[in-house]
């Protein structure tokens, strides 16, 4: 494993969130190769992306002006199904960021149950500040580019950071006039033209479903528990939302300038009304001490971040914004105060130090490879609706997403005492997400 790692160090050196992400899953991975040392040959493999496609995407702003952004798509592992994970508009991505993502999708996807290899995306583009005209010509650009490189048999792109509704209106717009077909070529469409039910509340919904079975371990559940929640965008706002549904209280959210903290709780109608400010672009978390007595807002602090959000004292901690947004401070602050549970909503929200905080002090800590497969697993009963061409019902979603969740928990849960690690999630995530793509990788020859 360690000659695996350099190897991964010496070919990229300038790649350290795709190093973090290979890391832990090696580290998880040596018990399973004593057991199974034919599967060696898949983790060299596996590290390695089947294809990376990287493109310019000129387009021009209001003004007339010519912009070009960077576009890409990874294509990771395509074993156990067609490449799938969702597309990130953000200034900071780049390929270190696009492959650990990638990576993690890989273990997630197989993780769901369902026949979908991983994969991600995304572009450099900023959307902040960009008019409905300015994100659609880029959309149109990008797709422009990224159209001969998916399919519904091949590679099913879907949203992220960045990347919500509207922005997948517009990509599938393109591609249904480049490639003159109207096929299921991306997951979170709008539900008039072949988007599944529940699929924006998925990855906060199937968070919640996830941290529900976890606090059940320790015969604790979400009724009356305290919440923290990070992020205020799609994953944030649904894990909140299915938060109350439980009983339980949030008292914080935040964005990318700061944070909130609402002792009273952030009930049904305050919801609603972050819903509203942040889905119709009205303006910054901030604004939410002006409308609700009793909160108070903090400025984040410049990098390197960090985040007085986590020193709230809360039963149950959900990260729902980016990577390494917990580090090993706040995990403390956390524990200190007497966390009980931990759920990663966004993808790798904890470094490796703020996980191993919540290891030594027993406290509940679910990967997102596990906890948010909650959204990518509704994607797949979307690709499932479209090639059934019929629609499911909410309550249909909402309940297969709902065993879904609780499968995987089973399954982590499981072999991570298999293993001999009892109630590390991590460890169990990562050997049972990889032990189906190791074998169909190795049954297909490596290739
Ligand atoms: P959104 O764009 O809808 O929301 C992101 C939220 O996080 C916003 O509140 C944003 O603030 C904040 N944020 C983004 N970047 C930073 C940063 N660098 N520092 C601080 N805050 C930041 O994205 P999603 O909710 O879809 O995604 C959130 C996380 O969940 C990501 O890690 C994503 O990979 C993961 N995820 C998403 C899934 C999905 O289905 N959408 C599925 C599984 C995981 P601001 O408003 O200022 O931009
Ligand atoms: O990180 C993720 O799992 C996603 N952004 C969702 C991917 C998808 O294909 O629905």
């Amino acid at each position: 494993m360690k000659i695996i790692y350099d190897e991964v160090l010496l070919r990229d050196p300038n790649q350290p969130e795709f190093h973090q992400a290979v890391e832990e899953v090696l580290t998880s991975l040596s018990p399973v190769i004593q057991e199974h040392p034919g599967y060696l040959p898949a983790v060299r493999a596996m590290i390695e992306a089947e294809r990376i496609i990287q493109f310019r995407v000129p387009w021009y702003d209001d003004k007339g002006k010519l912009q070009v952004n960077r576009g890409f798509r990874i294509q990771m592992n395509g074993a156990i199904g067609p490449y799938k994970g969702g597309l990130r508009f953000h200034p900071s991505v780049n390929q270190s960021i696009l492959k650990f993502l990638a990576f993690e999708q890989v273990f997630k996807n197989s993780l769901t149950g369902l026949p979908m290899g991983g994969g991600k995306g995304g572009s450099d583009f900023n959307p902040k500040g960009k008019t409905d005209g300015e994100v659609m010509r880029f959309c149109q650009a990008f797709m422009m580019e990224l159209w001969r490189h998916i399919g519904a048999n091949l590679d099913v792109p879907a949203g992220d950071i960045g990347v919500g509704g509207r922005e997948i209106g517009y990509l599938f717009g393109m591609y249904k006039k480049l490639a003159n077909e109207f096929t299921g070529i991306l997951t979170g469409k709008g539900p008039s033209y072949g988007g599944s039910l529940i699929r924006p509340e998925a990855t906060g919904y199937g968070l919640v479903y996830f941290a529900k079975e976890m606090l059940a371990t320790k015969d604790k559940s979400f009724e009356g528990a305290v919440c923290s929640v990070s992020g205020s965008g799609n994953v944030a706002q649904f894990a909140a939302e299915k938060v109350l549904h439980l009983g339980g209280k949030v008292v914080t959210m935040s964005d990318s300038s700061g944070w909130i903290h609402d002792p009273l709780g952030i009930n049904k109608e305050k919801l609603e009304w972050i819903m509203d400010l942040k889905n119709n672009r009205r303006g910054r978390i901030s604004e939410y001490v002006g409308q609700f007595e009793g909160s108070t807002y903090t400025k984040s602090e410049p990098e390197p971040a960090f985040n007085g959000l986590w020193g709230v004292k809360v039963d149950v901690a959900l990260p729902c914004a980016t990577q390494n947004e917990v580090n090993e401070q706040e995990a403390k602050l956390l524990a200190d105060n007497g966390v009980i549970a931990v759920a990663e909503g966004a993808n790798m929200p904890c470094t490796p130090e703020a996980v191993a905080i919540f290891h030594e002090h027993g406290i509940l800590f679910a990967p997102g490879k596990a906890s948010n497969a909650g959204g990518v697993a509704t994607s797949g009963l979307e690709m499932s609706q479209n090639s059934l061409r019929l629609a499911w019902s909410s309550e249909e979603v909402d309940e297969k997403l709902h065993k879904i969740m609780i499968n995987i928990h089973k399954n982590a849960y499981e072999t991570a005492e298999k293993y001999g690690m009892p109630g590390n999630y991590v460890a169990g995530a990562n050997i049972a997400g990889f032990l189906k793509v190791a074998e169909a990788m190795t049954a297909q020859g490596l290739i």
